[in-house]
This record gives C-alpha cells, sequence and structure tokens, in this order.
C-alpha cells in the first residue's frame, strides 16, 4: 500500500495542508517549545535542562552550530534547539525487554520515528550473527568483538570509522588518533554529505575552508544576502542577529526557490514587541530563484559590477587576489537571457539586487544546504567567492563568507582531524606528538564508503553517532552494502535505523549526550565544541545520566582503542580517559589555534581559532593570494514533463531524528509524505491538490527510483522545481548523483516524474 506506514506502526501518515505562514517564532513557538518539552521530560527536568541550554556554565545546545551572543538571555535556545534537547533529555528509556520483545526484523519494520520515541539507550546490546534479537552484552564483550573483526582484516583500510556532527573536539581528537594508530584515513564524516562543496571551494579559493565571520561582523553589514537556507526552521536563532543587523540598517536580500516564513517576518519570542506585535520585517528582497541557478546569478552580478565604474576595489583585488583576468574575461561573458532562464528570475528583480549590491560598502553572503548540494556545488561557492573579492568584501569587519554549519561541533570535529584527506602537515604533527607513523594515503569519504561496502571492500562499518543509512543517498543501495558487512557498530543516544540494517553481526554502544554529567576517575569533566564561526567554548552538562552502564564518546574511545591496540600503542589511554584536560594539553600541541588550550577555554565564552583571511588579510592558498575562479556556468537540465526535487527538512524533524508529523511554518500538518509544487506546473501536469503519486527518479544511465504514495501540495515555490521531506526521498537519490569534486549527494536537484497512484 502507497504512503502507508509499515504496518504495526501508530504513526498515521496522513497529511493535512493549511496556507503557509509568513512569519516565524512568536508566542506559538514558545507554546509547541513547552509541550514537546514536557512530553518528554516532565515539567521539572523542562525547566532545569532548558535554562542550561548555550549559558557560560552550561551544555552547548546540540541543535545546530549557530554561535551564541555575547549577551545571553536567560533562555538562550530555540523552539528547535528545545526539541532538540527534549529528544536527548527524554525519560523515556529502551530497557533489556524492549529487545526481547522486538526481534530485529520487526524493528526494520518500523518507521524512523517510532524508533526514536522510545527513549534513550541504556546498555550495550549485541545481534550474534544469524540472530534474532540484540542481546545484552558486557562493555568488555563488546570491545573484544570489535577488536576481534578489526584483527581479522586483511588491511586496516577494510574498516570504515564514521562520525555525525555531535562528536566533542576530544571525543572525535581521539577518535582520529585511534583509527590512524590502527592504520587508515577512512574517516568519512556527515560534512561530506554537508558542507564539504563549501570546505572544497573556500580552501580553493581563500585558503580556509570555515567561514569568515564573527556575529559582529552581522551586525556590521550593510548587505546580508542569505542563499540556499532556512534559518526558521534550521537555524532559529541566527533570526536574532538577522534582526540586530536589521536594526542596524542592514538589508537582506533572501535568495530561495520557496518564500521561507522565518526570513521574511521574526518574532523575537525574547523581546516584548516579538510577542505582541508583528515582529521585523526580514527580507528587503527575495528573489525566488530556479533549484541550481545560482551559480548564473553570481556570475550576472559580476559582471554588472565588472561594468560599473568605481565598483570593484581595485587596490584589494590588485593587492590580495590572483586569477582576475581570466575570471573577469568569464565574467563578462556572462548573458542575460541564460542568466534569466537559469535562473528563472526577471532583470527588474536582478538590477534592484545589482543596486543593494553597489550601495552596501559591507557584504556578507549566508549559504547553507541549498548551495551545497548540487551537481555544481563548488563552482557556485567559487562564484560567491569572486563576487565577495570584487568588491573587497573578505578580510574587513561587516563582511565575509558565512556558510552556515549544521551540526552542532561539524565544524570542530573536522578541525580535530576527522576527514579522510588530512593535511600532510596534520600527519606530521600527529606523528611527532604521538610517534607513530600515521597512514598518508587518503582515506574514504561517506559515498565512497558505500561502494567499499557494497563491494565487500569494507567489512567493519563503525560509527560514531549519526544514523548513516537513513542520511545516506541511494537507500536500497546503502542498507544491502551495510547488509554486506562483517561487522556494523554505533555508537549511539538513541535508537535508529541504522541499528537494524545491519551487517552479519552488530553492536549497539549506549554513550552519554551533551546534557549529561560526565563522571570519571579524574572527577566531573566537560568536553568542547566550536561553532560555525570557529569560536570554541566548553560543554558542561548537569543532568544524571540516562542510565548507569552509559560510557561517554571519550571513554568509548579509550577503552577500544586500548583493547584494539594493545601494547604496540603508546598513547596514554588510560589517563585521558581520567581526565579530558590531558586530551587537550595534546590538541593544544597538535593542532594550530589550540596552543594552551586548557587556560583559553577556562575563559566564559572560550575563545576564537584565528583565521588568515578574516584576521590579516593572508590567504594561505597555493598561490598565497585569494584566487578568483572562472568556472563555466552550470544549471541543471530539466526534460520537458519532469520536475526538479529538493530534498529538504521540515520543521519537526532534525536530520533523520523526526520530532513530529507537522510542518508549521509550510502549513502541512499530521504527515511527512508531501511533494510541493508550484501550481501553475501542477495544472500543466494535471495534478489537483491533494492528488496522490510516486516520485520517479530518472538517473542518466537509464535508471529510475521510485517514492510511492506522497501527497501533491500546491505551493507557491519556483516553477519547475518540487520539494519533498529528507529522509523519505533519499531512496531517489543515486549514489553517483554527486557534486564534482566535493563528491556530496546532490540531494537539492533530482529529477523526478510524478506518476498518479
Ligand atoms: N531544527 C533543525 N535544525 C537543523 C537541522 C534539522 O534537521 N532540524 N539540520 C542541521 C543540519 S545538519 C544542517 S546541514 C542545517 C541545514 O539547514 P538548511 O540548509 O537550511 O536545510 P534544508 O532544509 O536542507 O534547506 C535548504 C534551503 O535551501 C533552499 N534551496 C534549495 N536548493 C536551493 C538552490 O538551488 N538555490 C537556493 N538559493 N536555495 C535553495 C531550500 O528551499 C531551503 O530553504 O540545519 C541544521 N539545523
Ligand atoms: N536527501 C538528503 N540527504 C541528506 C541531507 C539532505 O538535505 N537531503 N542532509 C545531509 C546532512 S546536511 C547531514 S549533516 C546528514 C546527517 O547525517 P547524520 O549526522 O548521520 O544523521 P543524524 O540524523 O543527525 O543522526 C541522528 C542520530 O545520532 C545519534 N546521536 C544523537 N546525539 C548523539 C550524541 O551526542 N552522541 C552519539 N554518539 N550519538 C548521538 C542518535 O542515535 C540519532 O539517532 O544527512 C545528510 N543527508
Ligand atoms: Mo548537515
Amino acid at each position: 500500500m502507497a504512503g502507508k506506514p509499515p504496518s504495526g506502526d501508530p504513526v498515521q501518515d496522513a497529511p493535512q495542508v493549511d496556507e503557509p505562514q509568513h512569519a516565524a517564532a512568536g508566542l506559538t513557538a514558545i507554546g509547541h517549545t513547552l509541550r514537546m518539552a514536557r512530553q518528554q521530560m516532565g515539567v521539572r527536568r523542562t525547566a532545569l535542562t532548558l535554562l542550561q541550554v548555550n549559558q557560560k556554565d552550561g551544555f552547548d545546545c546540540p541543535g545546530c552550530a549557530w554561535p551564541e551572543p555575547e549577551h545571553r538571555h536567560r533562555a538562550e535556545f530555540c523552539e528547535n534547539g528545545a526539541k532538540a534537547v527534549a529528544e536527548e533529555a527524554t525519560l523515556r528509556r529502551v530497557t533489556t525487554d524492549f529487545f526481547a520483545a522486538h526481534p530485529v526484523a520487526d524493528l526494520a519494520g518500523r518507521s524512523g520515528y517510532w524508533l526514536g520515541q522510545q527513549g534513550r539507550l541504556t546498555q550495550p546490546v549485541y545481534l550474534a550473527e544469524g540472530a534474532e534479537r540484540y542481546e545484552p552484552v558486557s562493555w568488555e564483550r563488546a570491545f573484544d568483538i570489535v577488536a576481534g573483526e578489526l584483527d581479522a582484516l586483511a588491511s586496516p583500510d577494510e574498516a570504515v570509522f564514521y562520525t555525525s556532527g555531535r562528536t566533542s573536539n576530544e571525543a572525535a581528537f581521539l577518535y582520529q588518533l585511534f583509527a590512524r594508530e590502527f592504520g587508515t584515513n577512512n574517516l568519512p564524516d556527515c560534512s561530506n554529505m554537508c558542507h564539504e562543496s563549501s570546505g572544497s571551494a573556500l580552501t580553493e579559493t581563500i585558503g580556509v575552508g570555515k567561514g569568515s565571520v564573527l556575529l559582529e561582523d552581522l551586525y556590521r553589514a550593510d548587505l546580508i544576502i542569505v542563499a540556499g537556507q532556512n534559518p526558521g526552521t534550521n537555524h532559529p536563532r541566527m533570526l536574532s542577529a538577522l534582526e540586530e543587523a536589521k536594526a542596524n540598517g542592514a538589508r537582506i536580500i533572501s535568495v530561495n526557490p520557496l518564500p521561507e516564513a522565518g526570513l521574511e517576518r521574526f518574532k523575537n519570542p525574547q523581546t516584548a514587541k516579538g510577542l505582541s506585535g508583528r515582529g521585523t520585517a526580514l527580507t528587503d528582497l527575495f528573489l525566488q530563484i530556479r533549484l541550481g541557478g545560482d551559480q548564473a546569478l553570481f556570475r550576472l552580478l559580476n559582471r554588472l559590477i565588472l561594468q560599473t565604474e568605481g565598483a570593484v576595489d581595485e587596490s584589494f583585488v590588485a593587492e590580495h587576489t590572483h586569477g582576475y583576468d581570466e575570471f573577469a574575461q568569464a565574467a563578462l561573458a556572462a548573458d542575460w537571457d541564460e542568466t534569466l532562464a537559469a535562473t528563472g528570475l526577471d532583470r527588474a528583480e536582478i538590477e534592484e539586487a545589482l543596486r543593494m549590491v553597489l550601495d552596501s560598502e559591507r557584504t556578507v553572503v549566508c549559504w547553507a544546504m541549498g548551495l551545497t548540494q548540487h551537481k555544481h556545488s563548488v563552482p557556485t561557492i567559487r562564484e560567491v567567492v569572486n563576487f565577495l573579492l570584487l568588491r573587497g568584501n573578505i578580510g574587513r569587519p561587516g563582511a565575509g563568507v558565512c556558510p552556515v554549519r549544521g551540526h552542532s561541533n561539524v565544524q570542530g570535529d573536522r578541525t580535530m582531524g576527522i576527514f579522510e584527506r588530512p593535511a600532510e602537515s596534520f600527519l606530521d604533527a600527529l606523528e611527532k606528538e604521538f610517534d607513530f607513523a600515521p597512514p598518508r594515503h587518503h582515506g574514504l569519504d561517506v559515498v565512497r564508503a558505500i561502494r567499499a561496502l557494497r563491494d565487500g571492500e569494507a567489512k567493519v562499518f563503525f560509527a560514531m553517532g549519526g544514523n548513516f543509512v537513513s542520511a545516506s543517498p541511494d537507500t536500497e543501495v546503502t542498507e544491502a552494502a551495510m547488509r554486506r558487512a562483517r561487522l556494523t557498530v554505533h555508537v549511539s543516544t538513541k535508537l535508529n535505523r541504522s541499528h537494524v540494517v545491519t551487517g552479519a553481526r552488530a553492536l549497539i554502544l549506549p554513550t552519554l549526550g551533551r546534557t549529561e554529567r560526565d563522571l570519571q576517575g579524574g572527577g566531573e569533566q566537560f568536553v568542547t565544541v566550536e561553532d560555525s564561526m570557529g569560536m570554541v567554548h566548553a560543554s558542561r552538562g548537569r543532568l544524571e545520566p540516562a542510565g548507569g552502564r552509559l560510557l561517554s564518546e571519550p571513554a568509548i574511545v579509550c577503552r577500544l582503542a586500548r583493547r584494539v591496540l594493545g601494547e604496540s600503542s603508546t598513547t596514554p589511554w588510560e589517563e585521558f580517559e581520567k581526565d579530558y584536560a590531558t586530551i587537550r594539553d595534546r590538541i593544544g600541541r597538535v593542532v594550530p589555534g589550540f596552543e594552551d588550550f586548557n587556560a583559553r577555554v577556562a575563559a566564559p565564552g572560550g575563545f576564537a581559532l584565528p583565521h588568515a583571511p578574516r584576521d590579516e588579510r593572508r590567504f594561505p592558498t597555493a598561490t598565497g593570494l585569494a584566487n578568483f575562479t572562472a568556472a563555466p556556468v552550470e544549471y541543471p537540465e530539466l526534460p520537458e514533463g519532469r520536475l526538479l526535487l529538493q530534498t529538504i527538512r521540515s520543521h519537526d524533524q532534525y536530520n533523520t531524528t523526526i520530532y513530529g508529523l507537522d510542518d508549521r511554518y509550510r502549513g502541512i500538518r499530521g504527515g511527512r509524505r508531501v511533494v510541493l509544487v508550484n501550481p501553475e506546473d501542477a495544472a500543466a501536469l494535471s495534478l489537483d491538490d491533494g492528488t496522490y503519486v510516486d516520485l520517479v527518479s530518472e538517473w542518466q544511465d537509464g535508471s529510475e527510483r521510485r517514492a510511492a504514495g506522497f501527497r501533491v501540495v500546491h505551493y507557491p515555490t519556483a516553477r519547475g522545481c518540487a520539494a519533498a521531506y529528507y529522509p523519505e526521498t533519499n531512496v531517489l537519490v543515486p549514489l553517483d548523483a554527486t557534486a564534482d569534486t566535493s563528491n556530496t549527494p546532490a540531494g537539492k536537484s533530482v529529477v523526478v516524474r510524478l506518476e498518479r497512484t
């Protein structure tokens, strides 16, 4: 039966549709926050927990990577941060009887939502080869099993060590150290599916793969362009920053195929005006672009800047950049008609954008997945860099690049060395500090790891958090790949689909979350994280752990490393487990910018990592200068009768974690199997609102993939474009459909046809 949840699942997927909203947050958001939080945590725990979020002596919100302002509110969290906290601090528990009552085959028939609702994992469990159920296992036995399978590999490169972005700096540093001492750089992470395109483009052009702005810069900007991002849902605290920027006179251009409510208007729940009034209008100019049209848009804007007398910052270009002539030649060839076709915009809109660009002395461009998950994402982001370089908008207050990260420590994990292609200098530093020879050849990223598992070249899959099979593209291929593994291991807080689509043997290892007290031999520990703007600070949980048998992530890595590496490792794993300050001492000696780490992180609010382009207009690229680039303009081609589908998040989810079945701002309630289609496209395809269709993706090699039973919703998205939620639609994204250079799955431009069911 198309579109119905698996049998036995209490969740009904019966979407209802109202008008989309035009403002985000306000009182309704507070109501929703408290209701969801109380359902999971009860009244007392809700109050105690939420007041510790993002306070200087509290824990870092596990929601997103948006930074904390210097002057914090007593309630420095947002509706969706509160949901993330409630999801972790829930009072519900998965106990021993649970696995006895539910064979893996039963769990594999449940929805991700149902799995998550069962509560926190509380003890290590093991699925033996051929067994039907997970059974409790001691930690010692669990580590023996992992060690046994790792020892049996023909090469360390047959193991894959995945990381999701909630892992702390301390745990991430130990984890990559363990993987490299074991002998592999197979360290794929969620970043491969997320901002890898940003990292690739920025490293090549400005020499640092991270954003170049701090919060103060946003407050000082004249113009903020928000392209391919939905902060109202995914980074709600960013709306307060945009509100403050506007109060200081900034203007905002939103570039998006969807009119996202949070960018239209914001009712700040922390101010009286926001609670009672109409809130603040945020967007001054909305460019409703077609999916994948951004490179063309920025290319034409660059041509128009070049053609405006005095618009180029010539001294900056002369002193700090390379490749200008070639870029200018390419930009001057930008064509109006082609740009209008690629973007779906009209001439007047682009001219208005140009006026705002030329009026601005200080411009910031913010972006997220709308720019990173296309085939041509890397050249698109490079074009954004060209745009900023032209007017000297990098390395000066109030201006710069602002890729807004997702997971709360995804940027920190990369800084700590979670990367399949580590820099030589990083490996040199590890070698010197820990006295071993790290492998020098590159490892597998997410997509390559799936291929290796599929082809039997990788045999052990170990995940530090995340939900690999649901987050990855081409669900059926990925699940089949995972089932070929000898052993799959997940260090997790909550149950998810990756625990029930397993290798021949499987382990689930329960771990502490951010909100929980972490007591070790050396006393109470804290960990550190790095936000989207390169600020590093401490995070300290206060709640009682969800169960007595949980281990922290650093403790799990230390014990595993001791068991697997044995005498061959001279690293003081035992000491690291007892006292995380000793880990930070080592990080300080290995990772640039972390010198004197323990002392500096003691300061309330933490410290900023150095960023050469931002701090001193120094560009550590191959040329030693900021690089202009001149790639050909690309945009997706759409065959007749087809739509270009983007896979997005609803308001009630955190990636693969589904909190609820509503997407309030978009007016969707009670279900997730919806496809948003422009009414004119729908009319051309004779699809009334409410029609049920299968989404069928068509890939270049002639193969097709199907996601069944979606309700058509007439929605004001750009022409030719459609949108549906991830992870339900990951089945449609071919494994080979990735961004050039970064290899990020192209989940924002999938060619589909809609087949009536
Ligand atoms: N509550 C909540 N918070 C989250 C997450 C969550 O799932 N829930 N996830 C976290 C993570 S890991 C991440 S990476 C971030 C994701 O944050 P976002 O990137 O905001 O997430 P998406 O839902 O993928 O939204 C993509 C946005 O880009 C637009 N877009 C898509 N394609 C294009 C395009 O071609 N051009 C332009 N200009 N726009 C386009 C879409 O319409 C949409 O507004 O959020 C983080 N925060
Ligand atoms: N089609 C499509 N696919 C996408 C995307 C898209 O936009 N479209 N977005 C991509 C992006 S941006 C990302 S970042 C990835 C996300 O990929 P992942 O990071 O792999 O997925 P999550 O859903 O965030 O992982 C949730 C799980 O993490 C575990 N967890 C939560 N907190 C902790 C913790 O503190 N410690 C540990 N050990 N485990 C914890 C829980 O068990 C939970 O079930 O998905 C990608 N996939
Ligand atoms: Mo992400």
